[in-house]
């Protein structure tokens, strides 16, 4: 731990807030029967959590208060709020009542301090707030709601909720006090203001550094689409089944995942033609993924789109890297953010860039998780510690699973410091009999 970590600890008193979601039913068993089936709208959630209650005013938590969450307070001190939205297809707005946040990081980078009632957070997405327990002795209500901006009336209408409670003696009033300033679900401008203002610190402590030199410029639309299924195999409506695509090309899980058939040098795993811009034509499902040269430097624009009208914000992620976000337009390369998920605002652009520096050095990470590197992979093929195979996707876990995916191979650079790790001898391998559903199934699920 840095010294410099060690004082901010110091200093502020570290809380963490983990928004996620709750199904009252088996989240598998809806995944499978929504994929197997092809129909469209995927189940929405029957609450949020923070810290894993929904909160106050739903059934299980009311009137039980170890059911609400607490965040005691000392007043005058300065909190540091780690911030995490694992909700699975939702992005959130979050605030606490009466008090503002200063928003100074997310994703492990410093931001420019920015002041604001509320923030904004898509799956996947962490931010560090500093909040000063400046306001009069009381319980304030924290909440979490939905930012849905898409056509279709499906989302979760419910807020989360947790209290701000202050310590001492003081009359309790019987309601905390609640934020009637959150914004509209659909409150766009809201919404796109919030991700727009977040910047780099751009210190020297703490530099920018943006790559310039662009050798690889990739144009990625990002659609909503629909695929024939054969012979009636599905339910969808007139014998389509709902899928998503970048450039028109929906992925689709293999059954050997990438790694292993990149690092084993098998052939028919997946295709190397990913396509870099937005005409293509033929859209059948595949595992389509785009090689890199190590330290290539990569800008993407993404390119939100209202096919079918499902325009709406999608998060885009992208697995081993941090990326710069540079506006489209004005091409900041001053003080642009460093993530590594980024909402793509509805209909919009976005413009993102990073060096393929990371050809999956890191390899011993992997021994630790060994057992579970069947479950990992289960889960998109090439997750998080998959080693010069990076997954990008969008992080509303149904669009990732309708296709809304592709995957960088970033070669080896020549040396060893720069080349991936060999697969150890006991590298065990995973169990391909429980492949769920038909071939065309985009559900891999391997139970070990
Ligand atoms: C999930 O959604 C489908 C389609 O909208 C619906 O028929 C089904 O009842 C839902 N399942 C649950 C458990 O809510
Ligand atoms: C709390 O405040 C009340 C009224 O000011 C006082 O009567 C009481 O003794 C205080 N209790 C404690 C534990 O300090
Ligand atoms: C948001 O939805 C409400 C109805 O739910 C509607 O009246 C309002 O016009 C919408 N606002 C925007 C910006 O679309
Ligand atoms: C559809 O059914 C026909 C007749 O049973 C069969 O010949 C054909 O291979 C099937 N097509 C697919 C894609 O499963
Ligand atoms: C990988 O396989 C291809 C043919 O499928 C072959 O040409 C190439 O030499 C192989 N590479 C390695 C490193 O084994
Ligand atoms: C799209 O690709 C086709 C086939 O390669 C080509 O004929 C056409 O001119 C391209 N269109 C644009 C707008 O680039
Ligand atoms: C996308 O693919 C489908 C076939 O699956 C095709 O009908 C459509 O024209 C393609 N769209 C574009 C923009 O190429
Ligand atoms: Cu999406």
């Amino acid at each position: 731990m840095t010294s410099k970590l060690m004082a901010l600890l110091k200093k502020f008193t570290v809380l963490t807030v983990v928004a996620a979601s709750w199904y009252k039913h088996d989240v598998m068993e809806m995944m499978i029967k929504t994929l197997s089936s092809g129909v469209g709208l995927a189940n929405v959630s029957d609450a949020f959590t923070i810290n894993g209650q929904p909160g106050d005013p739903h059934p299980c938590s009311k009137g039980k208060i170890t059911a609400t969450i607490l965040l005691m307070v000392d007043y005058g001190k300065t909190y540091l709020l780690h911030i995490v939205n694992a909700a699975l297809n939702q992005d959130l707005f979050f605030m606490i009542s009466e008090h503002h946040v200063t928003v100074v990081g997310g994703d492990a980078s410093y931001f420019k301090p920015l002041t604001t009632p509320y923030i904004l957070l898509s799956p996947g997405q962490t931010m560090d707030v500093l909040v000063i327990a400046d306001q009069l002795l009381g319980e304030y209500y924290i909440v979490d709601t939905s930012y849905f901006d898409g056509e279709v009336d499906v989302y979760d209408h419910s807020t989360a909720i947790a209290i701000w409670e202050y310590k001492g003696n003081y009359t309790h009033s019987s309601t905390p006090s609640f934020p009637y300033d959150i914004p509209a679900y659909n409150d766009t401008a809201i919404a796109s203001l919030f991700t727009s203002q977040i910047r780099s610190l751009a210190s020297p402590e703490h530099l920018v550094d943006v790559p310039l030199d662009v050798t690889t410029q990739m144009y990625l639309v990002i659609t909503m689409n629909i695929l024939h299924c054969p012979n009636d195999s599905c339910t969808g409506s007139d014998g389509y089944r709902m899928a998503a695509a970048l450039n028109n090309k929906t992925f689709k899980n293999p059954q050997v995942d990438i790694l292993q058939a990149y690092n084993r040098n098998l052939s028919g795993i997946y295709d190397s033609d990913f396509p870099d811009y937005k005409n293509v034509t033929i859209s059948n499902p595949g595992a389509r993924v785009k090689v890199l040269n190590y330290n290539e430097i990569v800008e993407i624009v993404f390119q939100g789109t209202n096919v079918m009208n499902s325009a709406e914000t999608h998060p885009i992620h992208l697995h081993g890297y941090k990326f710069y976000v540079t506006d489209p337009k004005n091409y900041n390369l001053c003080d642009p953010p460093e993530l590594n998920t980024i909402p793509n605002p509805k209909d919009r652009w976005t413009t993102i860039r990073f060096k393929a520096s990371n050809p999956g050095m890191y390899f011993l990470h992997i021994i630790i998780f060994i057992v579970f590197i069947c479950s990992l992979i289960k889960h998109a093929n090439m997750d998080g510690f998959a080693l010069g195979v990076w997954f990008m996707h969008c992080h509303l876990d149904k669009h990732m699973s309708w296709g809304m995916d592709t995957a960088f191979i970033v070669k080896s650079g020549g040396t060893t410091e720069t080349s991936m790790k060999s697969l150890p001898t006991y590298m065990p391998p995973c169990n391909l009999a429980s492949f769920l559903g038909s071939m065309d199934s985009m559900l891999l699920r391997e139970d070990i």
